[in-house]
Formats: structure tokens, C-alpha cells, sequence
């Protein structure tokens, strides 16, 4: 068995800026696989939204800060900006969805790595997140952590590092991920106070510089670990294609997941 496991200087890079990008780690071939599996993901999750009220499932629509959602039991889809669009943003946990995706969480390139990073060999599921960012409307993320969006909900924040897996090029033209290097070192940070309903959860502009924005562009297939207090966003995608990619973070085994509440455990990746 291949060894994906980081080397020292990888995990040191890890630890000092709160981020490592490996590039090209997924094959065209699986590349090919996750933009099919993200199409149909996202086809589900419209399917269940029109039907789903009638086949027993709870669907509920609402609005925070006038962009819309709506939880299919505990699956939240997020639509892009603006009245009646009706593309997909967002699908969290897309596992749920997603036979691929699921299988995905299991990977050893993803999980070897993970198992250093949270400090166990046994991981379980946090969350896992699709984000479609479409051709031209896909929208971007304000400056934020993920820590605040989940200390409600854990005692072990500290122990939820993220993993994004790119489906396409990523570049500043369609929006790809930027991270404050080294932000992920003051613990949680001060939210906004701008009035917006999700204020708390945006990063207050005085606590950090964004002259230390590094951006994440990199080939399709290409992963970034990333730290659950980094402050971190994107921009708009511009560009004509759509900036695909799926965020799966980990836990320490035996907790459950952020939104099912129940443990998905990760298969254990033996070392060769
Ligand atoms: O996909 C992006 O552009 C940013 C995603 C992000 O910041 C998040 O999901 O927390």
C-alpha cells in the first residue's frame, strides 16, 4: 500500500502557516468521476426539495441575510444570491447524498494525512461540504473561520482540520479558496457587528490583515488542509466554467457529525 502520509516539513508547514496545498494528488479519470457525482448531488438535492414534502421528508425553506436555504431533514442546501436563483451554492453533508462522496471520507490520501493532523489513527466525520461555485454567479465567501460556526456544537474545535479536494483549476478568476497565513494561531477571533443576521460568524476586519492572504491556486485534483480557526474566504467566480471542489473535515473517532448527530466513523488507514 502507498504511503500518503506528510513528511516533517509538510507538517511543519502545516502547524506555522495553517495550511498545506499537495497538487495533482486525484487523477483526471477521478476528477471525471466528482464533477459527475457533484452534478448528480446537486440534481438530488433539487429533486428532494420539489418532492420531497411528499414522500415523508421535512423541507424547510428559509432566508438568513435575504439569501435562501432550505434543510432537507438535516442536509442544507444553500442557493446562490439573488431573488429566484435557483442554483446550487452549497449541499452539506453531501455524503448523505452521495454514494461517491461517501466513499470519498474513507480515502487514504485524505485520511493518512488527517490522522496526523488531528493526532489519532482513528478519525471520524465532522462534516462534508460541496461547494459548486457555478460559471459567472457563483458567489463568494466572506472573510471568516469555521470555529465559531461550530463551538455551539463541539468541545473539541481545535480537532476539526478541513480538507478541500479541487474538481477544477482553481484561480483567482473563479474564486479560489484564500487563507490568512498564520491567522489560525489567535484562536477564535472577533466577529462583525455590521448588522447582518450571520455577523458573529464573519471575521471583524480588525483582527486580522489581509495583506497575509495567500491565494490556494492549484491544478484540478489538487487537496488543501486547512486549520478550524484559519480566517479564510473567496471571492466571486467570474470565470465561465465552475470552481467545483468538496470540504470534508475529520474529528477524533467516536463523536457524531455536525448536523446527522450520529458517528460516521473513517476507515482506519494502516501504515504500509
Ligand atoms: O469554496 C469557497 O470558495 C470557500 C468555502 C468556504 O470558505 C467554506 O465553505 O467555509
Amino acid at each position: 500500500m502507498l504511503s500518503f502520509f506528510l513528511s516533517g516539513s509538510e507538517m511543519s508547514i502545516y502547524k506555522s502557516k495553517g495550511f498545506l496545498v499537495r497538487e495533482s494528488v486525484f487523477s483526471d479519470a477521478e476528477l471525471i468521476e466528482f464533477r459527475t457525482a457533484a452534478q448528480q448531488a446537486q440534481n438530488r438535492a433539487i429533486e428532494l426539495i420539489v418532492i420531497g414534502a411528499s414522500q415523508g421528508r421535512k423541507i424547510s425553506p428559509y432566508a438568513l441575510d435575504g439569501n435562501r436555504f432550505a434543510d432537507i431533514d438535516f442536509i442544507t442546501v444553500q442557493f446562490e444570491h439573488g431573488v429566484g436563483n435557483e442554483s446550487v451554492r452549497v449541499i452539506e453533508p453531501v455524503n448523505e447524498l452521495s454514494e461517491q462522496f461517501d466513499a470519498l471520507i474513507d480515502e487514504p490520501r485524505l485520511t493518512q494525512p488527517m490522522q496526523q493532523i488531528v493526532g489519532t489513527d482513528k478519525l471520524s466525520l465532522w462534516t462534508a461540504k460541496l461547494n459548486l461555485k457555478p460559471a459567472k454567479e457563483g458567489s463568494g465567501f466572506r472573510w471568516h473561520q469555521d470555529s465559531p460556526y461550530w463551538i455551539h456544537d463541539c468541545d473539541h474545535v481545535d480537532q476539526l482540520p478541513n480538507v478541500m479536494v479541487l474538481f477544477d483549476d482553481a484561480d483567482a478568476s473563479n474564486g479560489c479558496l484564500r487563507v490568512i497565513q498564520g491567522s489560525h494561531k489567535n484562536g477564535r477571533l472577533p466577529g462583525c457587528e455590521d448588522g447582518s443576521q450571520l455577523q458573529g460568524f464573519f471575521t471583524h476586519p480588525n483582527a486580522f490583515s489581509e495583506q497575509d492572504q495567500v491565494l490556494m491556486e492549484a491544478p484540478a485534483g489538487s487537496v488543501v488542509f486547512f486549520d478550524p480557526h484559519i480566517v479564510h474566504g473567496s471571492q466571486p467566480n467570474y470565470s465561465d466554467a465552475p470552481r467545483r471542489a468538496i470540504i470534508i473535515t475529520y474529528q477524533p473517532a467516536g463523536y457524531p457529525a455536525l448536523k446527522s448527530r450520529v458517528v460516521r466513523p473513517v476507515l482506519k488507514s494502516f501504515n504500509p
